[in-house]
Order: structure tokens, then sequence, then C-alpha cells
């Protein structure tokens, strides 16, 4: 058929956190899943796969494995959105309707807006953590790298993980450090490259600020680590659901759509004014089940509220991490356990790199965690 009780889009981390606890609560096949990839990533693995301390198959699955047994996957991508018809067109042409709508298809990466870097990933010292393609790369050039002038580069755009980026810096200066080549190296953290010029291994940033603002400034490299501008993906922008910014214009405590009521959105391509993380959508999954089930099924539960928790674990060596938890809305802390989780620690990145990847492909996926919540009221820490 092609009319679905709930239609999501995309089949990444929040996406299937939804659709698992809706294709289990509503039946068979009243829950579709669009999403076009084969593969599934749990990509906050990246920052340890780029530093050599796991490998990119340990971030990886097969799509067919983790797509929830109850619900139908539509293998193409959505194309378009009508929510005043209540279909969306795939890329094939077809059309699907829906009773409701899920859009949960992640933030789009402008690899081509720096130029030539396109050409020169994974190539000559170029790389980056934010592809499959491209993360093993960066490990091999760590080892390779023989001293000299190492760039790691942050956009001006809103990104995943705003805290991706300097983990892998610190991972690569620990590695330099033990391979006795430190004094050899110089390390700079830039932000807003516009240009890489792979013969004369040169990487080119805009000034934001100060008197040279709206200048340039060209410096060599020998090791390159690029996080690219990223922003809301093209066939959101151009629809209906999205807003000036072009995310998908959702309300930020019941994630319901401003203007289409039976629309909802969680994770990086959601409008919600939060740090873009699985950790966020471990939150916003439960709060979106929670109100678009009571649409459903007309019960009369409680409006669930997302209080904007996220987190970033800022890994700063191959043993310690500082395991940050607050709320993008107040900017106040919501540590889950009763220690000061602001100091380097050996626990929390064990948990990090060991545990918390179990919880994701057994839990999180099956719609069975609603992130650390209950263990933070638990703990009784503030
Ligand atoms: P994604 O998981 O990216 O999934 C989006 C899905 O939508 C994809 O499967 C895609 O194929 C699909 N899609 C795209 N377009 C369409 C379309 N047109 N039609 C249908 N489907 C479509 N988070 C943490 O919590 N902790 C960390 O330590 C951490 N570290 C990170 C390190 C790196 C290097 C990176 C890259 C990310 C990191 N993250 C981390 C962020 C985390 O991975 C993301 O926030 C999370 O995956 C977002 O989930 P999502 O479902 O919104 O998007
Ligand atoms: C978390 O639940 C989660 O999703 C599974 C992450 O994604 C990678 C995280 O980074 C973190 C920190 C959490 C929070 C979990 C605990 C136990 C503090």
């Amino acid at each position: 058929p092609s009319s679905y009780k709930v239609v999501v889009v995309g089949g990444g981390s929040a996406g299937l956190s939804v659709a698992s606890t809706l294709a289990e609560t509503l039946g068979n096949k009243s829950v579709a899943v669009v999403e076009p990839s084969d593969v599934h990533y749990y990509q906050p693995l990246w920052t340890f796969v780029g530093s050599g301390l796991k490998t990119l198959d340990e971030s990886k699955m097969a799509m067919s494995e983790v797509m929830p047994e109850k619900a139908q996957w539509i293998k193409d991508s959505v194309a378009s959105f009508d929510p005043t018809k209540n279909t969306v067109v795939l890329a094939n042409g077809e059309s699907i309707s829906y009773d409701y709508l899920v859009v949960a298809a992640g933030i789009q990466v402008n690899w081509g807006k720096i130029k030539n870097l396109p050409e020169t990933l994974g190539k000559n010292g170029v790389t980056s953590n934010y592809s499959a393609q491209s993360v093993e790369k960066t490990h091999e050039f760590i080892k390779a790298f023989k001293g000299g002038n190492a760039l790691f580069t942050m956009p001006s755009t809103p990104i995943k993980c705003a805290g991706a980026p300097q983990k892998i810096m610190y991972l690569a200066e620990e590695q330099w450090r033990k391979a006795g080549i430190r004094d050899q190296t110089k390390i700079n953290y830039f932000t807003d490259l516009t240009e890489i010029r792979p013969d004369s291994k040169e990487a080119v940033f805009n000034v934001l600020a100060g008197d040279a603002k709206g200048t340039t400034v060209t410096l060599p490299y020998d090791f390159l680590h690029v996080t690219p501008p990223m922003g809301a993906p093209d066939f959101i922008k151009a629809s209906p659901l999205s807003n000036a910014d072009g995310w998908v214009d959702v309300n930020k405590e019941t994630l319901r759509h401003n203007k289409f009521n039976n629309v909802y959105a969680l994770g990086d391509c959601s409008s919600l004014p939060t740090s873009k993380t699985a950790a966020a959508i471990t939150a916003q999954s439960a709060v979106l089940k929670n109100n678009l089930l009571g649409d459903i099924l007309g019960d009369s539960k409680e409006v669930a509220k997302y209080d904007g928790y996220t987190s970033c674990p800022l890994v700063t060596g191959s043993d310690k991490l500082i395991l940050a938890e607050f709320s993008g809305y107040t900017g106040q802390p919501q540590e889950t356990f009763p220690f000061d989780q602001s100091k380097e620690r050996f626990s929390t990145y064990f948990l990090t790199k060991e545990i918390i990847p179990d919880i994701y492909w057994k839990a999180m996926l099956k719609g069975k965690w609603d992130g650390p919540a209950k263990y933070r009221k638990l703990f009784g820490a503030a």
C-alpha cells in the first residue's frame, strides 16, 4: 500500500528510535520508514575511529538489521513534502500518504562549499571524521605525520556534535606527543575554511572578526582535519515545513510542527534550539513518542515537554573524557552521575567508548532508551 498511519523520514538515530516503538505499538505495516541508505552508522564512534581506538566496522550495521521488524522500509529518499495533502513524494516519483509524519532526516554536510575539498578529501594529509569514506584516513594520516603544521577546522555554521572538531585534535596531539614529534609540530584550530590548495598544501580561511575582518588568511599544512560547513537538508529547506533557516519548524517543547498539526520532527534536521547530538535525541524521542501516540490513540496522556537535554562526551585523551551534559535551553548542567563530570575521568571515557554504543544498538534503536534522565533523578544529582 502507499498509505500509512505514520511515515518516518530517515532511518538514522532519530528515525529508528521513534519508528521502533511506533511500529511495536501500532502493529504490522502501519509505520513506514523512508530511508535510501543500505547502512546505518553510529556516528559518535567516528571520533574513536579517526584516532584508531575503534574500527569503522564497529560503527556500522546493515540497515536491514536495524530496521524495526514491524515497520515497512521504503528504500528511497523523499524528494518533497506536500503537508496540505498529507503526502510525501519519493525520488522515484511515487507518492506516499500518511495520517502522521515524523521528519528525522539529519543535517546536510556541505562538502562542496569548500573549494577543492571533495577532490582532496582522503589524500595527502587532508581528512575528515565527518564521513564514513574518510574517517579511517584520519588515523592513517595521524600515524604518517612526521611533524610540521597540523590544522583543525571548525565551520561558522551549525554542525552536529560541536565538540567533535576539537576532540580529534586532542587525540592527535596525544599521539604526536607519544611519538616524540610534539616539538616539531605546530597545532592550530581555526574557523571558516574556504579553500584548499592541494598543490601548494595551503588552506585559506576567512577572517571573521577584528581589524582584518573580511580578508583571508592562507596557511601551509602537512595535516588538515576538516569539519565542513553543514546546514538544513535542501529538500526540507525548499518545503512548506521549514522555518526561515531551513529547519523543520517545530515547537521546542512538544516537538509538534508549528503549522501542521499532524507533523513532528526531531534530531539534527529539526529547529530545536539545542546542540545537535544523538544524546539529545534520547530525550527528544521519548517526548515525541508520548505526544504522537497521545494523538493517535486519543488517550488523555499528559503532553510531554522536551527540556533541551543534550550531551557532548569530550574525549581529551586515549584514557580520559569530560562528560558534558546540559540543557541547550537554559545552559545549565544536567549531569547524570553524583560526581563532578567536568573533571577528565577514565570512568566516563570507558562509559562512552564501551557501554553507550551497546545502549545505542540494543536499546535506543529498539525504542527502549529514553536517555539518562531517570538515573539523574535516581542519583539525586542537581
Ligand atoms: P542521522 O543519524 O544522520 O540520520 C539521518 C538519516 O536520514 C540518514 O540515515 C539519511 O540517510 C536519511 N536521509 C537523509 N536524507 C533523506 C531523504 N531525503 N529521505 C529519506 N531519508 C533521508 N552525538 C552524540 O550524542 N555524542 C557524540 O559523541 C557524537 N559524536 C559525533 C562525532 C561525529 C564525527 C559525528 C559525525 C557525529 C557525532 N554525533 C555525536 C552526532 C550524532 O551522530 C547525530 O546528532 C545523530 O546521528 C543525529 O541523528 P539524526 O537521526 O537526526 O540524523
Ligand atoms: C546517551 O544516551 C547517548 O545515546 C545513546 C549518547 O549518544 C552517543 C551519549 O553520548 C550520551 C552521553 C548519552 C547519555 C547516557 C549516559 C549513560 C550518561
